[in-house]
């Protein structure tokens, strides 16, 4: 038999012994190939956000948790993991610590106090869970979070000065009702505050009223006092406390307009206190954040890239137009 046809059997038969052994046959067949699924993107219907609210404090916490909530509901996302920390840091650390366990999309903190974070911030990051710090800031490396959505806290305290020194122009004194100790507001506030004051407006005294009207009003109370006829004009850094401020002077029998007030927020108490003659200026602090959280949020979720910082457009409001916008305020 010539070797070629003798090769021709052999290599038939080579050929045919898998198949006749029932293996897959030696020349193997193109398998049909499924391209990897294409990364789907996350939407809004897959999103569990924390916010660890600091408490309710305040109208503008109000306004600010009412803008969380009103946005999720209207987005439709899958859940909003709410809490009120009661202005207690360690409730909210303990929230978030919750939040982690939980395993949520993002974490939208809303930070009572600027120091210590580093611990929790730690944790969300190594459980691959990004932070964005809402509001007042945090001293914690940017490293540590996603990026901080709120407002220009020491412009505001600029802001403030240049009024005061507008309805001071000749000098005088004056007392600060700050805000809640160590927080990145009253921090702010107090810094930008310091540093665009005339050096002819002295500031006799600080002292906190923790953004809250209740304690504000005790505060005021000992000011006037100690200081009766020393001072004419008080700084206080949210609303809320001017309002409970307010109550104190009434009650000493001083009329609206002979102390000079410079407040911080722009709520619809404030706008009152301004028609009615109390607050001379108001300088805006937005908390209707809920839209720019959400968005970011969910380009987190997708990997898109964000900004570091997202600062909000503020402006000053004045007792001229308060009756007139009064009606149209949203908080
Ligand atoms: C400021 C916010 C402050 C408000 C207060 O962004 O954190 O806290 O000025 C609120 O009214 O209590």
């Amino acid at each position: 038999m010539p070797i070629a046809k003798h090769l021709a059997q052999v290599s038939l038969v080579l050929a045919l012994l898998p198949v006749a052994a029932g293996c897959a046959p030696a020349t193997p067949v193109a398998q049909p190939t499924t391209a990897p699924a294409a990364d789907v993107k996350k939407t809004y219907a897959d999103m569990v956000l924390c916010y660890p609210q600091l408490g309710a404090e305040s109208d503008w916490r109000t306004a600010n948790t009412a803008s969380i909530k009103e946005t999720a509901e209207q987005l439709g996302i899958k859940q909003l993991v709410f809490s009120d920390a009661q202005q207690k840091q360690e409730n909210q650390i303990a929230a978030v610590r919750a939040c982690i366990q939980q395993s949520v999309s993002v974490i939208a903190l809303p930070p009572v106090v600027e120091d210590g974070w580093d611990a929790v911030l730690t944790e969300a990051k190594n459980a691959g869970i990004p932070v964005i710090i809402v509001d007042r800031s945090v001293s914690s490396d940017p490293s540590l979070y996603a990026s901080h959505i709120g407002s220009d806290m020491v412009l505001e305290g600029q802001r403030a000065a240049a009024e005061m020194n507008k309805l001071l122009p000749e000098g005088g004194a004056i007392l600060e009702l700050s805000g809640t100790t160590g927080s990145g507001a009253a921090v702010g506030r107090a810094e930008g505050f310091r540093a665009d004051l005339n050096a002819n407006i002295t500031i006799l005294d600080s002292q906190t009223g923790n953004f809250t009207r209740a304690e504000a009003k005790p505060v005021m109370e000992a000011f006037l006092k100690k200081y009766e006829g020393q001072f004419q004009g008080i700084f206080v850094h949210n609303d809320d406390m001017a309002i409970g401020a307010i109550e104190a002077i009434k009650a000493a029998g001083i009329q609206p307009g002979e102390l000079k007030i410079v407040s911080v927020d722009g709520t619809r108490g404030g706008f009152q206190a301004m028609a009615d003659g109390w607050i001379q200026a108001d300088v805006e602090c937005n908390p209707l954040l809920g839209p720019q959280v959400f968005e970011m949020a969910l380009k987190l979720m997708n990997g898109e890239p964000i900004e570091k910082s997202v600062l909000t457009n503020e402006t000053v409001y004045y007792p001229d137009d308060a009756l007139e916008l009064l009606p149209t305020r949203q908080y």
